[in-house]
């Protein structure tokens, strides 16, 4: 039987994403499926507050038993750890042209590039809440490569690696991405779990 999770996200390129990471032992129902279709609140200062916020919204309005939700973002050592929680909206708006235009402005003529991607993950089962996380380290890049993924993959090159993600094929992102260690973490916690 496959386990049925809500997939507390808006971002229709992370459920797809997840949707490939976890396979066809899971059904994962996206919010539009169960009629959410408001913007969930994201106050937190820290992904696990914010993926928290994600899943109680959830269980708190609408009744939801088994779901999960991640925070996830860029995090940029010379830039004090920004974007970070607020990776989404860094420029003020969801727009990412204006968003990665303001990280590469703020990153002009910076020595240090070292970055990371990170994904916390709040999964609520039966009413007891499990948190996962995940985290993959890299480089930002002076100019933008690649059209595959989302967010910030076009100047985020992961450590070992040449490409971007956002030049990388989705399986390839998938095998070392932050979300997939996150993910894989659930899955592996979920296997013995019966619903
Ligand atoms: P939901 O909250 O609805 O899930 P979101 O797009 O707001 O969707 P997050 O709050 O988790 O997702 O992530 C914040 C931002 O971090 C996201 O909009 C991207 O710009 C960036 N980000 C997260 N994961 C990323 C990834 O795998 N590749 C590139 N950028 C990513």
């Amino acid at each position: 039987m496959k386990i049925e999770l809500v997939f507390a996200t808006n971002n229709a390129h992370k459920l797809g994403e997840v949707q490939a990471m976890v396979g066809d032992k899971f059904l994962l129902q996206s919010l539009s499926e169960i009629n959410c279709h408001e913007d969930i609140p994201e106050t937190g200062v820290t992904f696990h507050e914010n993926a928290k916020q994600k899943t109680d919204y959830l269980v708190k309005n609408y009744q939801v038993i088994n779901c999960f939700g991640d925070d996830s973002g860029l995090l940029i050592d010379a830039l004090d750890g920004e974007p970070g929680v607020y990776s989404a909206r860094y420029s003020g708006s969801r727009d990412m042209a204006a968003n990665i235009n303001l990280v590469m402005q703020r990153m002009a003529g910076k020595a240090n590039r070292s970055a990371r991607f990170k994904t916390v993950i709040s999964l609520y089962l039966n009413g007891a809440q499990y948190f996962f996380e995940g985290s993959v380290e890299g480089t930002i890049i002076e100019e933008q490569r690649g059209t595959e993924g989302f967010g910030y993959d076009p100047i985020f090159i992961p450590l070992g690696a040449t490409k971007t993600f956002a030049e990388m094929s989705a399986s390839d992102k998938n095998a070392i991405s932050h979300r997939s260690i996150a993910i894989g973490k659930m899955v592996d916690f979920l296997k013995d779990i019966k619903l």
